[in-house]
């Protein structure tokens, strides 16, 4: 059977041959049939936009349309190869085209994939523009508690500040510490599912320093519960991370009246990153009072290097701070003179630059710094 076909194969062949001479002779000849002439022209591929572009991560690369055009063929298919990674750097598309005629063309486009920048400022601090969410890994606590339900929570999963629960406190009043920062809006922002508060290096308002500093004031309140916050500290000498609360008295009583519970503060700089202060403040007959706690992590881990989460578990007798589950401190609070403590109180998120606590920062402090919230979740007793 197959010797056959070999012969009617063959013929087929030669009759294709005789058309294409054909055709070569009649344009050679003529001189005048120009869409009978061979085709030597390579196409043109036309990008419809740059040879090299930088797309954002997080959101899927959508590329221009690519088309060719052939002066024989009119508009060509075009073929894409390579392909646009998820993760940052640099990737190559490569479009070929090929006319009837076999003539080819061939272009490239490199898109370069960036990891989203943070916190750019109104103000000038070209040093932001190359700033990445870092990958911090690191504690998750638990979702639910048995006996406790989620009354409030803010996962940072929108892209500002949800200023239904949160109100920014502006200034450079030092805030009764001596601290060296303007706090503004303008360095705090709401991306990755993370609250951003970046202190900068930047002069403003006489200050040298800038950072935010919010607080759920008159929007979001509590008395007893378990809190739960997830956070990476900034570091290094100066640096001032807090994650507190004051008593909604506050706005009537004043400090230390009202009471103030410090969930978290850590002081930057000599080595101290590894370490969480609990405290809380209070009047004690009208003389200001504290009594504090603090836990000191083990084999190099510091507060900066992953995350980590910092709770109090708070009722009418006790407050227990921890970190990952891990007991910092314990405070009874049954005596009259912590009646404060039994009323409700707001929280307040900053990081501070400078001040009577850490000291100032120094030519080994790295600006800009950050502290990244993952979540603040409150549960209380059914
Ligand atoms: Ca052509
Ligand atoms: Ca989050």
């Amino acid at each position: 059977m197959a010797l056959n076909f070999l012969p009617r194969f063959a013929h087929q062949s030669l009759i294709a041959a005789m058309t294409a001479l054909a055709i070569t002779a009649c344009g050679g000849g003529g001189g005048t049939g120009n869409n009978t002439a061979a085709d030597t022209t390579n196409p043109v591929i036309n990008l419809n936009g740059a040879t090299a572009v930088n797309h954002e991560q997080g959101t899927a690369y959508t590329d221009t349309l690519v088309t060719a055009v052939d002066n024989t063929d009119g508009a060509i298919a075009v073929t894409t190869s390579g392909a646009v990674g998820t993760e940052p750097g640099t990737y190559t598309l490569t479009y070929t085209a090929r006319d009837a005629a076999g003539n080819p063309a061939t272009a490239t486009r490199t898109v370069t994939v960036t990891a989203p920048a943070v916190c750019i400022a109104s103000t000038d601090d070209s040093s932001d523009a190359s700033l990445t969410i870092p990958s911090y890994y690191g504690y998750t606590s638990a979702q639910t508690y048995s006996g406790y339900s989620l009354v409030w929570s803010d996962e940072f999963s929108a892209t500002s500040l949800d200023q239904d629960s949160w109100t920014f406190e502006t200034g450079n009043s030092g805030w009764g510490n001596n601290e060296l920062q303007y706090y503004r809006p303008e360095n705090t922002c709401v991306r990755e599912g993370l609250l951003i508060i970046e202190a900068k290096e930047e002069s403003f308002g006489g200050a040298a320093y800038t950072s935010s500093r919010i607080k759920t004031q008159d929007k979001q309140s509590f008395r007893y519960g378990r809190i739960d916050i997830r956070a990476v500290t900034p570091e290094g000498q100066g640096l001032w991370p807090a994650l507190w609360m004051l008593g909604q008295s506050f706005s009537t009583v004043g400090w230390p009246n009202s009471g103030e519970i410090d969930i978290m503060e850590m002081i930057g700089g000599s080595g101290r990153e590894n370490t969480t202060h609990g405290t809380v403040h209070w009047s004690d007959n009208g003389s200001h009072t504290y009594y504090g706690g603090e836990l000191t992590l083990a084999d190099g881990e510091t507060l900066a290097s992953v995350f980590h989460v910092f709770t109090i578990i708070w009722d009418s007798n006790s407050i227990t701070w921890y970190i990952d589950d891990i007991q910092v401190h314990f405070m009874d609070i049954t005596p009259a003179s912590m009646a404060a403590f039994r009323e409700e109180f707001f929280f307040i998120f900053n990081v501070a630059v400078g001040g009577n606590w850490p000291g100032s920062p120094n030519a080994t402090t790295v600006f800009p710094q950050r502290m990244l919230v993952d979540y603040v979740r409150v549960f209380q007793k059914d």
